[in-house]
């Protein structure tokens, strides 16, 4: 194989008329379609001058056109590097700077701002439409739908997918062709994907959840995909029927559950329903199953390690636990301040090892150092116990991080944002229990001496400069944050206080 990645997952599909995505207006695409729009793209990426390890930055609409941009970078050996559409300019120009992408792919609507990001960084600029339009299109359009496939070692770099840190500055996690390859295989067997397989893919394919464990298993699987632009209630409802899997946050699940038209007979033909990213509640796994008979199967992973655990396909999925590590990968509880292993049992960080975990964070080797021991074990952050029966359980988090529909936000980020407001003396940013983000994010924001905060202005000015999911959905202005004797704000008492502010 010259191209692990790209052999494994596209190209064994070349030719075969088989249908590779159903599309909501009910039409469907060929993989061998797919393959040679991705061809074009991959010549365009050629005439554009990118060569083998550049980064192409992209942030555009889910649709056939931009998976099929994933898969060019690949075929091409290009770094790929996707971007939540949700982000502002100013994030964005982050992202492309520090990533020195090579090319920007934006959405027509954002061409103006990109290009000022793309002049700065020195990155050439295209635009792709969610219906495929704009000059990306124009230009493959003039070029061949053969590409010669570009050779990669299995340790080379496929992917970076940003993830932001305690320090409120973004990480690009570096992922190679074996990160990504080998836990789709993984994947694939244990839960048992085939071809016979039709998965309903709502999530966005900028994320590990989206692109590598949703796309990439059914690529492997030779699996078509329902291939929605986002998740809407109405339009599972109306495609749900057709698929034999499913993957999703909670948040789908639970909204889902919402709707009385969600029931057993509705789902007679999904095999499976598989929830991760952010935590199930044990009561969503118990009205699920009273509802359709289903146990949702939950598995837990990360943007730097992928998949690391599950919850079995055959045999008992314990709600309230991620399941047990995949057959390729190590877990250890240990105590954060030794490092020791603990016995099971106790709360300890969960620690992981294997193929799936990422090679470091790029020009970052210090974070690198701090995160990924040298003898492979990532720390990932999370507080977890691995009960009597070997069951994983995540407890808590060590880093200061709030996931809200299975967005990971830092507070730090949102810290930095609101201290910088004029009248601000200084802020502080919880995650609070919201019953369809699972979490929300509150900033209690302490006033200077004699000012006065107009807090509309800094909801507009929060527009300019975050992603909307990132925005305090209340800003509570506080006399003084609650510290402890060191000084430091205690931000469980904020946590505590106001723990009821979204489900009274
Ligand atoms: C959108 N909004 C959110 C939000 N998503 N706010 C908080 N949290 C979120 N997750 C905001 C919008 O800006 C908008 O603001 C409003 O909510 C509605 O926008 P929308 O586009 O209609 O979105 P909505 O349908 O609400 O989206 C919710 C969602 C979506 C749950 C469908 O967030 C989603 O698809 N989440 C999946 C995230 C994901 O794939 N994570 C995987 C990460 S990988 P307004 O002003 O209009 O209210 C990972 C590793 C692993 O974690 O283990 O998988
Ligand atoms: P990300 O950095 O966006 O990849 O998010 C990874 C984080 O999501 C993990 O470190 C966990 O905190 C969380 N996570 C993922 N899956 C689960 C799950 N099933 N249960 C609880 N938390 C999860």
């Amino acid at each position: 194989m010259i191209n692990p990645l790209f052999d494994t997952l596209f190209e064994c599909h070349c030719g075969k008329d088989t249908v590779f995505l159903h599309l909501p207006d009910g039409s469907v695409l060929g993989h061998g379609s797919f393959l040679k729009l991705v061809a074009r793209y991959a010549n365009v990426f050629s005439d554009i001058g990118l060569k083998p390890g550049d980064r192409l930055a992209i942030q555009a609409e889910k649709s056939p056109h931009s998976l099929a941009v994933y898969a060019a970078a690949v075929q091409s050996g290009l770094i790929f590097l996707p971007l939540n559409t949700g982000y502002t300019a100013p994030e964005l120009g982050y992202f492309v700077e520090d990533s020195g992408a090579r090319l920007l792919i934006c959405d027509p609507s954002t061409e103006a701002a990109c290009a000022t990001i793309a002049r700065s960084a020195g990155a050439a600029l295209e635009t792709l439409s969610a219906s495929g339009s704009g000059s990306l299109q124009d230009r493959a359009d003039a070029v061949s739908d053969q590409f010669e496939t570009v050779a990669r070692a299995a340790d080379d770099l496929a992917a970076f997918l940003y993830t932001s840190g305690t320090t409120g500055r973004s990480k690009g996690a570096m992922l190679t062709q074996t990160n990504l390859l080998s836990n789709a295989q993984t994947l694939v067997e244990i839960w048992q994907f085939s071809k016979e397989d039709v998965l309903f893919h709502a999530l966005p394919i900028f994320h590990t959840h989206g692109l590598f464990v949703a796309t990439n298993v059914s690529l492997l699987a030779g699996c078509p995909m329902i291939f929605m632009p986002k998740f809407d209630v109405d339009q599972t409802i109306e495609h749900l029927p057709k698929a034999t899997t499913m993957m999703g946050v909670p948040t789908f699940y639970t909204r889902l559950l919402h709707d009385p038209r969600f029931d057993s007979a509705l789902v007679s033909h999904v095999r499976l329903f598989i929830s991760g990213s952010a935590p199930l509640l044990a009561e969503t796994h118990a009205q699920f199953e009273a509802r359709t008979g289903h146990r949702i199967l939950e598995r837990y992973g990360m943007t730097e390690t992928n998949m690391s655990t599950s919850n079995p396909y055959e045999g008992e999925r314990k709600p309230g636990t991620v399941g047990f590590p995949l057959p390729d990968v190590e877990l250890k509880i240990t105590d954060a301040e030794t490092g020791e292993t603990l016995p099971d049992g106790e709360i300890g960080q969960i620690e992981v090892r294997g193929p799936n975990v990422f090679k470091g964070y790029w020009q970052m080797p210090e974070k690198t150092r701090d995160e990924l021991r040298e003898d492979g074990f990532f720390i990932t952050g999370d507080l977890g116990l691995i009960d009597e029966q070997g069951y994983v359980q995540i407890v808590g988090r060590i880093k200061d991080l709030i996931i809200s529909g299975g967005y990971n936000i830092y507070p730090k980020e949102i810290e930095t944002f609101l201290d910088d407001q004029p009248g601000v003396l200084e802020s502080a940013v919880v995650g609070v229990p919201h019953p369809d983000f699972g979490e929300t994010v509150v900033g209690f924001l302490v006033i200077e001496k004699d000012q006065h905060v107009d807090l509309n202005t800094i909801e507009t000015a929060a527009r300019d400069h975050l992603a909307r999911f990132k925005h305090p959905r209340k800003l509570v202005v506080l006399p003084e944050l609650p510290r402890n004797t060191m000084g430091k704000v205690q931000k469980n008492v904020l946590r505590a206080d106001y723990r009821t502010l979204f489900t009274d």
